[in-house]
């Protein structure tokens, strides 16, 4: 396939890049933390989703190679931007990989960047809550510091037992929650899911962050709920490293 030749030598011709989304505490807008985003360029076909591209990086174990080198570079990145931790997504395949808190610590040491900077993002999949060598691989990462939130809450496999016993340190609830939030048709479900979610965060004594804020309704509402932080194209696109330098300098 295409697609699976290329990435192989993405990496080397330099055709991936990060963007980053701020995240902001919805209380005062002040910018926290920022979520790295890969964008792969493409000789003749220009721009090339993730979504397309990263199922076929785990099929063919290019995930690996990938995967450092977003960690890598997104901890470079987050050097340079004082007081705000960078959020890094993380596939189940890189997970897997017995090495891959070494992976973690490997970056971590070539950069410099303190562990409590760095946050991974994992998506709901029964690997997450299933597998025990996800266990022992999550707590390495916490003993080194690292934080661990858990993505797309909401929207897919939610083991809400065994989450409780799992060292997280935050939630990242789903837009297609926050998307429904204005309108409510279901008889304010999408406003009772909000609350829930808030209410096992506060519980876990973890945070929680609403993706996917588009609008000042959006906005306003998740304050009324004192959700404590967000993100969303409503508030800021993703923009490069020194974009994101430029927001933190002006705003100083
Ligand atoms: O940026 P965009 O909305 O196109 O991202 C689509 C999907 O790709 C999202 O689910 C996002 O989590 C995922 N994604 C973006 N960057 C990375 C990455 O560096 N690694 C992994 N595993 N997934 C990523
Ligand atoms: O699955 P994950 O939450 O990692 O997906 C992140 C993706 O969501 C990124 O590709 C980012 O571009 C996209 N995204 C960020 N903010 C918004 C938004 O307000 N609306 C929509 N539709 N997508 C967004
Ligand atoms: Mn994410
Ligand atoms: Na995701």
């Amino acid at each position: 396939q295409v697609l699976a030749r290329d990435l192989g030598n993405a990496l080397g011709r330099a055709e991936l890049s990060l963007r980053f989304q701020p995240i902001y505490r919805l209380r005062d807008l002040r910018l926290v933390k920022a979520e790295a985003l890969l964008r792969w360029t493409h000789p003749t076909l220009g721009p090339v989703p993730p979504s397309e591209f990263i199922p076929v990086a785990e099929r063919v174990g290019l995930i690996m190679p990938v995967g450092t080198w977003v960690l890598q570079t997104a901890c470079e990145a987050a050097r340079g931007w004082p007081g705000v931790r960078v959020s890094v997504n993380v596939s189940p395949v890189q997970l897997l990989q017995a090495d891959f808190a070494q992976t973690v610590r490997a970056a971590l040491q070539r950069t410099g960047l303190r562990p409590r900077r760095l946050e991974l993002e994992l998506t709901e999949t029964a690997v997450l809550y299933e597998d025990d060598r996800v266990a022992r691989t999550l707590q390495e990462l916490r003993d080194l510091g690292v934080r661990i939130s858990i993505d797309d809450f909401g929207s897919g496999y939610s083991n809400l037992a065994r989450l409780r016993t799992m060292p997280i340190t935050g939630v990242k609830l789903d837009r297609s929650i926050i998307v429904d939030l204005p309108h409510d048709q279901n008889g304010g479900f999408a406003r009772a899911l909000t609350r829930a979610a808030l209410d096992i965060a506060a519980h876990m004594r973890v945070d929680l962050t609403a993706e996917g804020i588009e609008t000042c309704a959006h906005l306003e509402m998740l304050r009324a709920l004192d959700c404590p932080l967000g993100q969303g194209h409503g508030l800021c696109r993703p923009i490069t490293a020194e974009e994101l330098g430029a927001l933190l300098r002006a705003a100083h």
